[in-house]
């Protein structure tokens, strides 16, 4: 390290992104150290405590590659037994020490005279610190920043509000009137829960949802014992659900045909659950399914099939003191507004204040587009990685595929500067617009762009620049294998 770093390296986030790149950094011997604006482990399975939160990726590949774990207790597991995974990982491999809990990084700047950056660290209580990173991991998430939507008079609802993603764990639905805006993936989840414990559910829908039947059985003790007593078969078992979901997320994206079958699944899934056609046509999509990301639950169409459960299709104007105001002129009293209103995709990033090379500000680049190279890095900031930056969010498989790959580069390339012996690396900004059209073409021809609906995948231009449009065994082969001529090392290392 060189003496004018405080640290080889600053990982900013904690989550399966932050702890990750820690785990790696600290096995390749960098001097490292994680700043995590919270006080406990965890970005978003720390942050998304309602009920019924849980991940509709499967377990065993939702997991390090390094790190299978024999023990999980059904084949897609719920948010609690997630982040208690991730805390066994931060024990195990000794990160938390290296872990800052309550500190914010408001502003970095890059010095191309050190190849270094200085950051700005603000703790609650309002003390700034500054540290200097030889080079920068962004492990802050993309889907961090709830959306409330501006709703006419919500500043005189007098009764609880809470957003899916900010839940607190303390508050109680139990005897209460609640509606829950939005249906969404975390309002699926969330809405069979809340109805058991309201006593009467009103769901604001603005647009259906596609939603396929869950198998989700708990996996009994002999399989749990067998995975953990041969860990080639919890390896096995990894590398088929991968492939599985490889050729199934392809599908989901670029396959008419298959999504039509799809589409015809799961309408039987509705109509099964759901006998009263007036209900049938408002829960019925209209867009192609996949457009938006595809949910499953066994107990959402029966959930809103209970009398003591209102779909309200007509749209939110305003808000008083007691509940939400329709536009069809109802007045809905509510005890308890829930927003499972999604995130603000691009507010993780807006809220940094990074200037890069000759006055270069990440908030001001990308106003003008998106762009990166395989989502890890972006000219005009060397030194600076992203862990599921643009365009590396994925429809249906695991992130933590692509979190792993992304980590993988980061490392490669940092031992090759250390290596030449210089200070910085960046990628070099000519090859980045092939890269991006290259991008822009494949999504093209996936549903996100065909389907007829409105989603986070695609910007306000309806550019594609939050998805992987392409197979994520390509990328993590591609990314595996870095062609050292995309990028730039450059500044002496002697001082
Ligand atoms: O958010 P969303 P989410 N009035 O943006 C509605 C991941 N995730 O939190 O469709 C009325 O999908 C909006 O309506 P519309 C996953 O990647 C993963 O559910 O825009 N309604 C929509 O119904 C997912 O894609 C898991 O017309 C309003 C809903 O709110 C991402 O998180 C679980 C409105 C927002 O849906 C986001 O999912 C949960 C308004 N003014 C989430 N504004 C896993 O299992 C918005 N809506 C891995």
């Amino acid at each position: 390290m060189s003496a004018r770093v405080d640290h080889d390296l600053v990982i900013i986030g904690s989550g399966f992104s932050g702890v990750g790149m820690a785990i790696a950094a600290k096995a390749a011997g960098r001097d490292y150290l994680v700043l995590e604006k919270a006080d406990e482990i965890g970005g978003t399975w720390r942050d998304n405590r309602y009920p019924g939160c849980a991940c509709d990726v499967p377990s065993h590949l939702y997991s390090f590659s390094f790190e299978p774990n024999p023990y999980w207790s059904r084949a897609y597991a719920t948010a609690d037994e997630i982040q208690d995974y991730l805390l066994f990982c931060v024990e195990k491999y000794g990160i938390r020490e290296q872990v800052r809990f309550d500190s914010t990084v408001q502003q970095m700047t890059y010095d191309d005279g050190l190849g270094a950056w200085h950051l700005s660290v603000a703790s609650s209580a309002g003390e700034i610190q500054h540290i200097v990173a030889g080079a920068v991991v962004l492990g802050v998430g993309a889907l961090h920043d709830p959306v409330l939507p501006d709703i006419p008079g919500i500043e005189h609802y007098a009764g609880e509000v809470m957003h899916t993603a900010a839940w607190d764990v303390n508050a109680t639905m139990f005897g209460k009137k609640v509606g829950i805006i939005g249906t969404g993936c975390s309002a699926v989840q969330a809405i069979p829960h809340l109805a058991e414990d309201a006593t009467h559910l009103t769901v604001f829908q603005r647009t259906p949802v596609w939603v396929l039947p869950k198998l989700d059985p708990e996996f009994p003790e002999w399989l749990i014992d067998a995975y953990e007593k041969r860990p080639w078969l919890t390896k096995l078992h990894r590398a088929r659900i991968k492939a599985y979901n490889e050729v199934r997320s392809l599908a989901f994206t670029k396959q008419p045909a298959l999504l039509k079958a799809m589409s015809k699944v799961a309408l039987h899934h509705m109509h099964s659950a759901v006998k009263d056609p007036e209900l049938r046509e408002k829960l019925t999509p209209s867009y192609t399914m996949g457009c938006k990301r595809i949910t499953m639950s066994n107990t959402y169409f029966p959930t809103l099939a209970r009398d003591d459960v209102t779909l309200e299709t007509s749209s939110i104007t305003g808000a008083d003191a007691t509940g939400l105001i329709t536009a069809d002129g109802t007045h809905h009293t509510l005890d308890a507004v829930v927003f499972a209103t999604g995130f603000d995709v691009a507010g993780s990033y807006r809220h940094l204040d990074v200037t890069g090379l000759q006055g270069h500000r990440l908030a001001d680049d990308w106003d003008a587009g998106i762009d990166s190279f395989y989502g890890v890095t972006v000219p005009h900031y060397p030194n600076l990685f992203f862990l599921l930056g643009p365009n590396t969010g994925l429809g249906h498989t695991s992130v933590l595929l692509m979190i792993e790959a992304q980590i993988r580069l980061i490392d490669t390339l940092l031992d090759e500067r250390d290596k030449r012996g210089v200070t910085a690396v960046a990628v070099r900004p000519q090859i980045v617009p092939a890269h991006m059209a290259q991008i822009a073409r494949r999504s093209d021809d996936t549903v996100w762009k065909s389907g007829g609906c409105n989603s986070w995948y695609l910007d306000e231009r309806g550019e594609n620049r939050s998805l992987w449009p392409e197979s994520v065994i390509a990328y993590e082969r591609k990314l595996a294998r870095p062609d050292f001529v995309d990028y730039e090392f450059t500044g002496s290392a002697e001082f």
